[in-house]
């Protein structure tokens, strides 16, 4: 034993001093009695979901003396199935975390000061309403993280002030991949890796962008000695389990796929009678498609035209039983100015692999059909007669993409123009989470109002007005839930413990406040309970049952081997879109270039998920940040060749700088990166400083991309981006 470490007999004398004292503290206070019923607290274990990240796993609570103790995974909960990342033991600590928000406060001067709800909610209201009154109700955007709890109660807001103005996060996600998808199928289809005996995944880390249900699929698909193939800039978590990393020039993926098509064609290598069956337009598409060849999509894509021709030779020797991945955010969800005709792409070959719900193909999932309020007790809302003030769904505008999303990243701009006036951000963050950090900052700063709900000071409540305060997920219940998924089921958040911070309120009780207040409280004469009961009775499962097992099955299963019904406008798969060439675009998808393209020394900024962080917002969480230490998970990647060129050593700090931003960071030097493009994680680089354990520490990618939409599916163009890299000195 080290010499401090030996406890001295004066040490241990002082000590035992000090024990005598908590002994004489127990004698007054009776701390031992306290102690001992403590110990004996009856323990609950209480079913709900996490709050780690968007794929919402079940989880069961243990709760000791009203605090949680421990969590664990819900093992009939289909989405994970009993299994939970580590984010979610990170996540159960922001109950008890101090940097929590513990009551609604309004900016003064620039400090923000503690108020009432009743103050904040009058004051918010008279606001909201003199808005409406001098600048329409279009003028009022609503901006959420879409989970069904805010959609619910924000929707309805939006509907009783008759605004359309409704944005989630999709176009900073993956609103490219749903509407590439929607001109093809319809809807976004799930891939079926269990089964599958070859797997093209394009873009997708699935040990990194965490849906436990992904990777277990696809390990079993493994285990079963499928064929799992990566392309992929970098050597992601996807290509750890993958056969095979097939390195590509990032935002070239679409040329890839182009000529996979051909190839296919040419070899008579799809399936025919498929398509005859279940397509429109594939001989525009074929002749299209002739001039995409392995040459032209080798220069651009830098992958061999040997590897391609096996890409799609192993594609249809295993299909139907193949798929290219649906993906997520990676290679084409918001990402690329040709994002979302990549979307098409995959969609197509899976086409013309035949395998719409084929076992081990792609599958259109089932979810059940939940009720509604009775309107007779309690008045709807009528839709409103507006347009999306940011031009989503509007002719002339941006018609393809959905109004239901919308295009966060636009607001800030939108401000500027005056279109905007106030903002209700619940649940988001678009200030760290969009591109362009000065633009968002001096965009939010004009407007009339910004509401901002969150758990703690987020760069986004920096900016705001009022901040009101949720309890965090395991102190509320939400509205139940439909599953999708092979077998439909239900699922609940419910509460586990009572609020720690009693002064803060769950959404839907922060927009009842305000609605009561601006004489729409008939829009919310319910409780959540009497709202769950009327979700619920359609699938005769009792709110008790739910309340009790937190996810339940419902009777909806896929019917494998059946073609299911499209939704597309010709309801067939759409080669050649009808819509696409009403909205002014290619009906046929045809090879668009990325934006920008990195010129001589300069290198594409591409980044991505890292296991033990979500987005940029977990960073804070004490635990989580310490793995980023041990670890040294902060550091960009560079190109083992392009860093000896550069003089960068591994570890050595570098400054990455474009006209936007300049960083300085250390260089994680790997063969694992394409030459041309250097890697950052996205869950860094927090500037709120309240944050305090998150704030300035590593670079966040956003902070290098300036504001951009794509006019197909409007994302946000979070890749396009060059920087030029050096050591520094
Ligand atoms: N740990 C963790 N898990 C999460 C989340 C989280 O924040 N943290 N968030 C959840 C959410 S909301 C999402 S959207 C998903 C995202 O899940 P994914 O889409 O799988 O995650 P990303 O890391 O964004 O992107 C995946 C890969 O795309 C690659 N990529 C970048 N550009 C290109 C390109 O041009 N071509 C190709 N082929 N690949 C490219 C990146 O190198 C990266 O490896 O993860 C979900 N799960
Ligand atoms: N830098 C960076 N930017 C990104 C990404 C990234 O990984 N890094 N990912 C992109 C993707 S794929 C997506 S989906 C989006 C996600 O973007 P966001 O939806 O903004 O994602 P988060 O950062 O997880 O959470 C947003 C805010 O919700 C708050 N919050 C957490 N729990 C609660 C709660 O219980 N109630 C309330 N009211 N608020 C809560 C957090 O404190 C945070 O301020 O970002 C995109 N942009
Ligand atoms: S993937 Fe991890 S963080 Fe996300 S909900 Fe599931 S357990 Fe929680
Ligand atoms: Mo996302």
């Amino acid at each position: 034993m080290g010499e401090q470490r030996r406890i001295s007999r004066r040490a241990f004398l002082k000590a035992s001093a000090a024990t005598g004292a908590i002994l004489a503290v127990d004698f007054k206070f009776g701390m031992n009695k306290w102690a001992q019923a403590e110990e004996k607290g009856e323990i609950k274990k209480i079913p709900t979901l996490c709050n780690g990240c968007t794929s919402r796993c079940g989880i069961i609570a243990t709760v000791k003396n009203g605090r949680v103790i421990n969590i664990e995974g819900n093992p009939e909960h289909p989405t994970n199935k009993g299994t939970l990342c580590g984010r979610a033991y990170g996540a159960a600590m922001l109950t008890y975390h101090p940097d929590r928000l513990t009551g609604p406060m309004k900016r003064v001067d620039n400090q923000f000061v503690p108020i009432s709800w009743e103050q904040a909610n009058k004051e918010i209201g008279d606001k909201l309403k003199e808005i409406i009154g001098k600048y329409g109700p279009a003028s009022v955007m609503y901006m959420h993280n879409p989970k069904d709890v805010g959609k619910f109660y924000g929707g309805r807001f939006m509907k009783a002030i008759g605004s359309n103005s409704i944005q989630t996060h999709h176009s900073v996600c993956y609103i490219s991949r749903d509407v590439g998808f929607e001109y093809t199928f319809g809807r976004t289809p799930a891939a079926d890796s269990s089964s599958a005996k070859y797997m093209l995944y394009i873009g997708r880390s699935v040990g990194d962008g965490i849906k436990p249900s992904h990777l277990q699929g696809m390990i079993k698909g493994r285990d079963q000695k499928a064929k799992i193939v990566c392309v992929d800039p970098r050597h992601n978590a996807t290509a750890n389990i993958a056969d095979e990393w097939v390195p590509i020039k990032p935002g070239t993926d679409l040329a890839l796929l182009l000529a996979i098509a051909n190839t296919m064609i040419q070899n008579d290598w799809y399936d025919k009678a498929f398509i005859e069956q279940n397509a429109i337009g594939f001989e525009e598409f074929k002749k299209e498609i002739q001039n995409y060849t392995l040459d032209w999509a080798e220069k651009i894509t830098t992958i061999p035209a040997a590897k391609i021709i096996e890409i799609a030779k192993d594609l249809s020797a295993a299909k139907p039983h193949a798929f290219i991945d649906p993906s997520w955010k990676g290679a084409f969800g918001c990402n690329y100015m040709n994002s979302p005709e990549t979307a098409r792409m995959v969609g197509l070959v899976n086409a013309m692999l035949g395998n719409l719900n084929q076992k081990g193909g792609i599958y259109f999932a089932v979810e059940p059909e939940l009720g509604k309020l009775d309107s007779t007790k309690h008045p709807s809302p009528e839709k409103p007669k507006v347009d999306h003030i940011d031009g989503s769904g509007v002719k002339g505008q941006y018609p393809l993409v959905p109004s239901s999303k919308g295009m966060p990243h636009r607001t800030p701009g939108l401000i500027g123009e005056g279109k905007v006036k106030a903002v209700f951000i619940n649940h988001f963050n678009p200030v760290r989470n969009t591109p362009d950090r000065q633009y968002n900052i001096d965009g939010y700063k004009k407007a009339e109002l910004v509401v901002v709900c969150d758990i703690w000071m987020s760069e986004s409540a920096e900016l705001a007005h009022y901040v009101l305060p949720e309890p965090t997920y395991l102190e509320r219940t939400e509205i139940v839930e439909p599953l999708s998924g092979k077998t439909g089921a239900v699922t609940i958040r419910q509460q586990v413990i009572d609020k720690v911070h009693p002064n803060t309120k769950p959404f839907s009780e922060i927009i009842i406040g305000i609605a009561k207040e601006m004489g729409l409280g008939q829009y919310f004469n319910f409780t959540i309970d009497e709202l769950n009961e009327a979700l619920l009775k359609p699938t005769g499962i009792s709110y008790k049952e739910l309340k009790e097992k937190g996810v339940v099955k419902t009777k909806e299963s896929v019917e494998f081997g059946k073609v299911p019904k499209l939704k597309t406008e010709s309801g067939k798969i759409e080669f050649y879109s009808e819509a696409y060439k009403k909205a002014g675009f290619s009906p046929i998808p045809v090879w668009l270039a990325p934006k920008v393209e990195p010129k001589q020394g300069e290198y594409r900024l591409i980044w991505g998920k890292q296991n033990v962080h979500s987005h940029s917002s977990t960073a804070n969480i004490p635990q989580l940040m310490q793995v980023t230490k041990d670890y040294n998970l902060e550091r960009v990647w560079i190109n083992t060749k392009k860093a000896k060129e550069l003089g960068i050593k591994d570890g050595d700090f570098v400054i990455i700088e474009n006209n936007l931003f300049k960083g300085k960071i250390r260089a994680k030097v790997t063969e694992r990166i394409f030459p041309d493009a250097i890697f950052l994680p996205g869950g860094y680089g927090a500037f709120a400083k309240n944050l305090k354990i998150s704030n300035g520490f590593g670079l966040c990618p956003n902070d290098f991309v300036k504001t951009g939409t794509d006019p197909i599916s409007g994302n946000g163009l979070m890749m396009e981006t060059a920087v030029t890299v050096r050591k520094d000195v």
